[in-house]
């Protein structure tokens, strides 16, 4: 079995999950204070649903191999870097930029990579912005730097995303082409409702604005 395997190659494979345990635990306490401090000095909230996860040993090897790298752990640390996920939805295109800016800015985020899949969807239809940040562990004898993977959505791309996810699944990633483009017209679809979300929205606030007037 692929986590066994993983387990022989790392050594101490607890030892080894627990940094990113900790680097998730990191991310997800940014994203909690974010939140509570919304609710208190806001009537909005742009954050909706946080999940997290850790990727498990078997998909970890599976991943590091199908990639063509070594089951070593310096090859894991250096090219996977979703061991620790994020998912953050929110309900308008503008606050998931909007959340993206209050993570990247702070001091002790590093951004290494970015993914803009609503600007740039992919072939299939899949919006969602990637961000891997690298946040500081502070451990007894040491500090680690740990990627850690936060996707940002909006509720209608990842109602799309995890229809998606069982579709793919139930194929085993080969899904027949009459299906997967009515996949792709529903991820038009959920990009024009959010579009006309973010229109209304942004036109209700300009009446707020005339009507305090
Ligand atoms: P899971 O189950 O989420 O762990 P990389 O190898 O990391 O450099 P990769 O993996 O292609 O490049 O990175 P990308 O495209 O930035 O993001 C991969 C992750 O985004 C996936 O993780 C999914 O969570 C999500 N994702 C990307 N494309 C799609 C898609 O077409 N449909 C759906 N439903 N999700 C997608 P994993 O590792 O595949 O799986």
């Amino acid at each position: 079995e692929r986590g066994a395997e993983l387990g022989t190659a790392v050594g101490d494979l607890s030892a080894f999950m627990m940094t990113y345990k900790f680097g998730l635990d990191e991310v997800l306490t940014k994203v909690g204070i974010l939140r509570e401090e919304f609710t208190f000095t806001h009537d909005v909230n742009p954050i909706e649903h946080v999940k997290s996860r850790l990727k498990s040993p078997a998909s970890i090897a599976e991943k590091v191999l199908r990639k063509g790298y070594g089951l070593q752990p310096e090859s894991i640390r250096r090219h996977l870097l979703d061991i620790a996920g994020v998912r953050i939805t929110c309900s308008f295109i503008s606050d998931v930029y909007r959340v993206a800016d209050m993570l990247t800015r702070q001091q002790d985020v590093k951004v290494i990579r970015t993914r803009d899949y609503i600007r740039d969807p992919k072939p299939n239809g899949y919006q969602s912005l990637h961000l891997i940040l690298e946040i500081p562990v502070f451990l007894s004898d040491r500090v680690e730097l740990v990627p850690v993977e936060v996707q940002i959505r909006t509720a209608a791309m990842d109602f799309w995303a995890g229809l998606e996810h069982k579709i793919n699944y139930k194929y085993h990633g080969d899904i027949p082409a009459g299906l997967m483009e009515e996949l792709q017209e529903a991820a038009t679809v959920a990009g024009n409702l959010d579009r006309k979300m973010e229109r209304l929205r942004t036109e209700l606030g300009q009446r707020d604005v005339v009507e305090r007037r």
